[in-house]
């Protein structure tokens, strides 16, 4: 067991609020840390935000923010999102951070001094030209284009033609697929380690490192014309929040002498397994131990993008399911590494039959048969029979699997692994029918009962705690632990006979309340929503509402009313008149040409005794308000759906 273990998460960009893809590998991260933290290691968690470059400065022009505005917007949003999920990171990088852009700057002075294997410079001037996906921040082949578009975003990628530098990813493609090959660099799943090795095989062009039009970004050390590429910003945080160029000591004890994996999804593999470690290569740093690559989810069967704006809000989930059940849902949908789907609608059963009725009703049938039974008294057990020998080797065996799972990232296996321990103790109570034992008044016989149904519930709150750590802490309270046994641990997992007999249990509680199925199909709130869940609709209420783009002809005033503006709009069949309370944030002026959404079906409605037939959709953060746009190419009258 290494005694340092560091996880980190990619950092995600700031262009949007936080989506469910993104929390999927914080909670992944979160549960790893959190297992390593129980077994004893010493244990940093990094997670943070990609700030820079031309998707976030392109969405705060559209916004009318600053790309620094527009940042520290956004990134309050993943931090509340991260708190709400329980999320126990130990450091949170922003690459707008001055340490994080000094450890930048640091990283390519080092590389722009250094020379390849045939003394030929790491870093060298050259022209680009080609297609930018400003969705991926990636440069894009025509190959790669489907339609013209750039098939992840549905986006038309632009053409770029400037001076950048370039990094000599030629000159160590070599090394990076030794590392790779003999595992010092573990890039997991197999499939995954195949993949880049084939990707080595068939050789990458060494890539731009610098853009001379994006001005959001860090200036190159040795060209403060130009500013850094992105990823060439965005990786480097790995080694920054661990304290490179800043603090050596912390850089030594995490970096060089930690465990280092990132944990990424596989839309990310090639800039993680072969340009990071080739540019740590250039830089003399170490390569991090092991990059884990998870699989894809689509949600009911549909892709998921921010670009494409179909992304469900993890704190509807949260409000739903609770910060437990949102992280145990969507780590058990599909084994972890793999692609998988998200069935929204397998949500509800799922939560009722695992949560609210395997574990919710165990713990509470457990503490209730002390309360009535025992006065509430854990008492001390009297001779083992067999089937209670046979539940506690189980239970006392089960952190030793577990630990491997988790060794071997296989989360959800891990979690099935506890999820099993848990219906043998339901089995266990059944067979052994405590309420049996008290009629006939067996009082030896339900004591090691009692005792045996406790320490088991003990075992299952330490292993499921890094998965379900609110409850799992509620559970050990209720079990009358305090103070530093709590906190619970893979060792004490281990044993057998921690409860002290004489420990007075909790009142039962609904620990996971079961949920209404509803008989409509939901469709899950996108981030577009508020953030607070206060009204649902199904997919066929929704389905009812008619959104165009609607293009504004005419705008003015309403008199006597400071928030309305009278609009008169192209919807593609006809022109129309609607009033909006939207003057406080938009000048008529402005408005003339714009390309709003409206919705188009509703009664019309008379405001301040002026007709209004529709209503526009504007996002709003108090008193901040933005119009939902649409796209030039998009016709008025054209459906939004
Ligand atoms: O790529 N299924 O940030 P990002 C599973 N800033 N995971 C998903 C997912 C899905 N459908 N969609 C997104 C960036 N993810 C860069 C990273 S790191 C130095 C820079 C997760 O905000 C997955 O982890 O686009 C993926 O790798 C990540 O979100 C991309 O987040």
């Amino acid at each position: 067991m290494a005694a340092r273990f560091m996880v980190t998460t990619p950092i995600y960009y700031v262009n949007d609020k936080p989506h469910i893809g993104q929390a999927y590998t914080t909670i992944a991260a979160d549960v790893l840390a959190r297992f390593h933290r129980a077994g004893g290691e010493e244990t940093f968690f990094l997670t943070g935000t990609d700030e820079h470059g031309s998707k976030v400065e392109e969405t705060a022009k559209k916004q009318g923010k600053t790309p620094r505005e527009l940042c520290d917007m956004n990134v309050e949003h993943f931090k509340k999102a991260w708190k709400n999920l329980n999320i126990s990171y130990d450091y949170f990088v922003r690459t707008t951070d001055a340490r994080h852009q000094k450890a930048v700057e640091k990283l390519l002075s080092v590389m722009h001094k250094a020379t390849g294997g045939n003394g030929e410079k790491v870093i060298y001037p050259g022209e680009y030209s080609g297609l930018y996906c400003v969705g991926c921040e990636k440069f894009i082949t025509e190959k790669e284009l489907v339609d013209g578009l750039c098939p992840d975003h549905l986006q038309e990628p632009k053409r770029v033609s400037e001076k950048n530098y370039f990094f000599r990813l030629s000159s160590y493609l070599r090394q990076v697929g030794e590392l790779i090959r003999d595992d010092r660099l573990k890039v997991s799943p197999e499939e995954r380690k195949k993949e880049t090795l084939g990707l080595l095989k068939q050789g990458l062009d060494d890539f731009s490192i610098s853009r001379e039009k994006v001005s959001w970004g860090i200036p190159l050390p040795f060209d403060p014309k130009q500013n850094a590429y992105v990823w060439v910003d965005a990786l480097p945080n790995y080694i920054s929040a661990a304290g490179y160029g800043d603090d050596s000591e912390q850089f030594e004890k995490w970096w060089n002498q930690g465990e280092v994996v990132h944990l990424i999804g596989k839309d990310i593999l090639k800039f993680h397994a072969i340009f990071w470690p080739a540019m740590l290569l250039a830089a003399s740093v170490n390569p991090p131990n092991r990059i884990f690559v998870h699989g894809f989810f689509t949600i009911n069967g549909q892709k998921m993008s921010k670009t494409l704006g179909n992304v469900v809000d993890p704190g509807y989930l949260v409000q739903k399911y609770g910060s437990d059940g949102t992280r145990y849902l969507l780590l058990t949908q599909f084994p972890f590494g793999q692609d998988g789907d998200i069935q929204a609608d397998r949500f509800v059963e799922k939560y009722n039959s695992d949560l609210a009725n395997d574990l919710g009703n165990l713990v509470s049938r457990i503490l209730k048969m002390v309360c009535n039974y025992s006065q509430g008294e854990i008492r001390k057990p009297s001779a083992y029979q067999e089937s209670d020998e046979s539940l506690r080797n189980e239970a006392t065996g089960c952190a030793e699997i577990v630990w491997r799972n988790v060794q071997e990232i296989d989360l959800k296996q891990a979690i099935d692994q506890v999820m099993k321990l848990v219906r043998s103790t339901n089995r266990y109570v059944e067979n052994q029918a405590p309420w049996a034992l008290a009629k006939e008044n067996n009082k030896e016989r339900l004591d090691t009962v009692l005792y045996t149904s406790c320490e088991t519930l003990r075992i299952i709150s330490a292993l499921f705690y890094p998965v379900l750590p609110q409850r799992c802490g509620r559970i050990r309270e209720l079990l009358g632990l305090s103070g530093e046994a709590l906190n619970p641990t893979l060792e004490k997992a281990e044993e057998w006979g921690v409860l002290e007999p004489g420990t007075k249990v909790g009142t039962p509680e609904s620990l996971f309340p079961r949920l209404e199925k509803k008989a409509k199909r939901e469709k899950p709130k996108t981030v577009a929503a508020e953030d607070d869940v206060t009204a649902e609709v199904s997919f066929e209420e929704f389905s009812k509402i008619d959104l165009r783009v609607a293009e504004v002809k005419e705008a003015e005033k309403v008199k006597g009313a400071d928030k309305l503006l009278k609009l008169k709009i192209d919807i593609g069949s006809e022109e129309r008149q609607i009033v909006a309370g939207i003057a406080e944030q938009y000048s008529p002026e402005e408005m003339i040409g714009k390309r709003i959404v409206v919705v188009t079906n509703l009664r019309p409605a008379r405001i301040r005794g002026i007709e209004s037939k529709g209503m526009l959709l504007a996002a709003k953060d108090g008193k901040t308000l933005s119009l939902v746009i649409a796209d030039k190419d998009v016709k008025s009258g054209s459906e939004v759906s």
